[in-house]
C-alpha cells in the first residue's frame, strides 16, 4: 500500500457561499442583493431559479456543522450576505444577521472547525448597485466600511479571513458578458469594476487589519486562468500573454506587486484611459497578505483569431457578449480530455502550474486552494444513497496534484472542497450538482456521497489513498443524516 501524507496542520475544509446555500432570503431584517433581483428577471437564471430558499441553511445550520464534523472536517470556508448584516450597504448593522454567524461561528468552533470567513462573494446590496455598483469608487468604500463592521462582531471568535471570492467573475460576468448579476454589458466597466474590486480588498484589508486582534490571517481568494496557447505561434502565445493580463495580472498585479502592467493598459487603451486609478491607490490595493486563496476547476487554451465564429466566451456558458475587454481576436479552445458536467475539462496540471507560480511570485505567503471540485449528474440509487465515483477520482487526482506542488516546494496549507452542499449554481439554477453531500431539492434533505465519506478518510488520516484505492471507496456510502 502506498500511502503520501499533507503536512501535519494541513487544512482539509470545504466551502460554501451564503446566496448559494442560506435561503431565508427576506428573513431577519435581509434585503435584495443582486443576485435576488438578478433571479428574478425572467430569463436571467436556468429554470428560473432563485437563492430565495436555496438549501435553507439558515435554519438547519446546526444539523449542517454536525454534518461537517462527522465528515471530518477541520476548516469551513463560508461567505457573509452583506444584505444580512447591512442591509442597505451602508450605516449600522442589523444585530440578528449577525447573531447568526455568531451562533455558527460559536457551532464549529465548538465542534473544533476553523472558520474561515469570506466577507464578498458576489452578492453586492441592491442599492449599492443602484449606486452604480462596482465601476463606481464608493462601492470600494462601503465594502471597508462594511468589513470593519464585520470584523468588530466576529473578531474575537475567527482568525481567518478573504476580503473577495473571485473578483474576476464580480467584474467579467456581472460586468462584461452579463451572465452574472447585475447582468451589464460594458467592457470599459469591466476594467473600471475590477479596479474597485482591487480598492476594496485593499482597504478592507487596512479595516481589518486595524479591527482584528495581530493573530488574524487575511487574504483573498482569486480565480487565476492556468492560461495555455493552441500553438507556439507567436500570435498564439501574444493572445495567451493578453488573456494573463486580463485574467490574472490585473488583479495580482496590484494586489501582490503593487502596480497594473504596462501591457494590460496598453491592450485596453482603446476602451479607457484607467484614469479612474487615483493617486495612492496602488498602494492602498498592495497590503501585506497572509493567505493567498486559489480556486481552480480547469485551464484555459487560447489562440489567435480572426474568425468571429470560434467561441470568445470560454466555458461560463450563455450571454451574446464575451467576458473579456479588448479580445474581439482571441478564441478560446476547449481543452482535450473528459468533461464535468459543467462542460469544464478534467486536468489538474493547471493547478500544479498556478500553485508553482505564485510560490514564485508571492515571496512566500501561504497559498490555500479555497475551492476546488466537480459538478455530476448525481442520482440517487433506489436505496437512497448516492454513488459519484467521478467526482473521487477528480478529487484524488488534483489532491494529488496539491501534494506533489508541496513536494516541489510549494507552501501549500489547505485544500477547501467546492462545494459541501448541492446548491444554487448562479446563472444554472439547481441543474448543476457540486456537493459531496447530496440535497434532494424538494425536501431538502441531505445525504452524504461516496465522495464525502471518502474525503472524510483523507481528512481523519491526513494521507491520500494510492489511486488504485481511491475507487474503491466507492462502495463506502452514506446514510441520510438530516432531513
Ligand atoms: O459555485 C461557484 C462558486 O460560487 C465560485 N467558484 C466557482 C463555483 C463553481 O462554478
Amino acid at each position: 500500500m502506498s500511502h503520501s501524507s499533507f503536512p501535519a496542520g494541513f487544512l482539509f475544509g470545504s466551502a460554501t457561499s451564503a446566496y448559494q446555500i442560506e435561503g431565508a432570503a427576506a428573513e431577519d431584517g435581509r434585503t435584495p442583493s443582486i443576485w435576488d433581483t438578478f433571479c428574478h428577471t425572467p430569463g436571467k437564471v436556468l429554470g428560473g431559479d432563485t437563492g430565495d430558499v436555496a438549501v435553507d441553511h439558515y435554519h438547519r445550520w446546526r444539523d449542517d456543522v454536525q454534518l461537517m464534523a462527522d465528515l471530518n472536517l477541520n476548516a469551513y470556508r463560508f461567505s457573509i450576505s452583506w444584505s444580512r448584516v447591512q442591509p442597505t450597504g451602508r450605516g449600522p448593522a442589523v444585530q440578528r444577521g449577525l447573531d447568526f454567524y455568531r451562533s455558527l461561528v460559536d457551532e464549529l468552533l465548538a465542534k473544533g472547525i476553523t472558520p474561515w470567513i469570506t466577507l464578498y462573494h458576489w452578492d453586492l446590496p441592491q442599492e449599492l448597485e443602484d449606486a452604480g455598483g462596482w465601476p463606481e469608487r464608493a462601492t470600494a468604500e462601503r465594502f471597508a466600511e462594511y468589513a470593519s463592521l464585520v470584523a468588530g462582531a466576529l473578531g474575537d471568535r475567527v482568525e481567518r479571513w478573504t476580503t473577495l471570492n473571485e473578483p474576476w467573475c464580480s467584474a467579467y460576468l456581472g460586468y462584461g458578458s452579463g451572465v452574472h448579476a447585475p447582468g451589464r454589458t460594458d467592457h470599459a466597466d469591466v476594467l473600471r469594476a475590477a479596479h474597485h474590486l482591487n480598492l476594496a480588498h485593499g482597504l478592507g484589508t487596512q479595516a481589518l487589519r486595524a479591527a482584528l486582534p495581530g493573530r488574524a490571517q487575511i487574504g483573498v481568494s482569486i480565480n487565476p486562468a492556468a492560461v495555455r496557447a493552441l500553438t507556439d505561434d507567436p500570435a498564439d502565445l501574444d493572445a495567451r500573454r493578453r488573456i494573463d493580463a486580463l485574467a490574472n495580472r490585473i488583479f495580482d498585479g496590484p494586489m501582490l506587486r503593487g502596480v497594473y502592467d504596462e501591457d494590460l493598459i496598453q491592450d485596453t487603451s482603446r476602451l479607457t484611459d484607467w484614469s479612474f486609478v487615483k493617486d495612492g491607490d496602488l498602494a492602498d490595493i498592495h497590503q501585506p497578505l497572509d493567505a493567498l486563496g486559489i480556486n481552480y476547476y480547469t485551464p484555459t487554451l487560447v489562440s489567435a483569431s480572426a474568425d468571429r465564429r470560434l467561441p470568445r466566451r470560454d466555458g461560463h456558458g450563455g450571454g451574446e457578449q464575451s467576458p473579456w475587454p479588448a479580445s474581439e481576436d482571441i478564441a478560446f479552445h476547449q481543452t482535450p480530455g473528459e468533461t464535468t458536467d459543467m462542460g469544464w475539462t478534467i486536468d489538474p496540471t493547471g493547478l500544479h502550474d498556478l500553485l508553482m507560480r505564485y510560490h514564485r511570485e508571492t515571496g512566500g505567503i501561504p497559498l490555500y486552494i479555497t475551492e476546488n471540485g466537480m459538478a455530476c449528474d448525481d442520482k440517487p440509487s433506489p436505496d437512497g444513497t448516492v454513488h459519484d465515483p467521478d467526482r473521487i477520482a477528480y478529487l484524488h487526482s488534483h489532491l494529488d496534484t496539491v501534494r506533489r506542488a508541496i513536494a516541489d516546494g510549494a507552501d501549500v496549507r489547505g485544500y477547501f472542497l467546492w462545494s459541501l452542499l448541492d446548491n444554487f449554481e448562479w446563472a444554472y439554477g439547481y441543474s448543476k450538482r457540486f456537493g459531496t453531500v447530496y440535497v434532494d431539492f424538494e425536501s431538502l434533505a441531505r445525504v452524504p456521497k461516496s465522495s464525502a465519506r471518502w474525503y472524510a478518510e483523507v481528512a481523519r488520516t491526513g494521507e491520500l489513498p494510492a489511486a488504485s484505492e481511491a475507487l474503491d471507496a466507492v462502495d463506502a456510502v452514506g446514510d441520510p443524516v438530516a432531513d
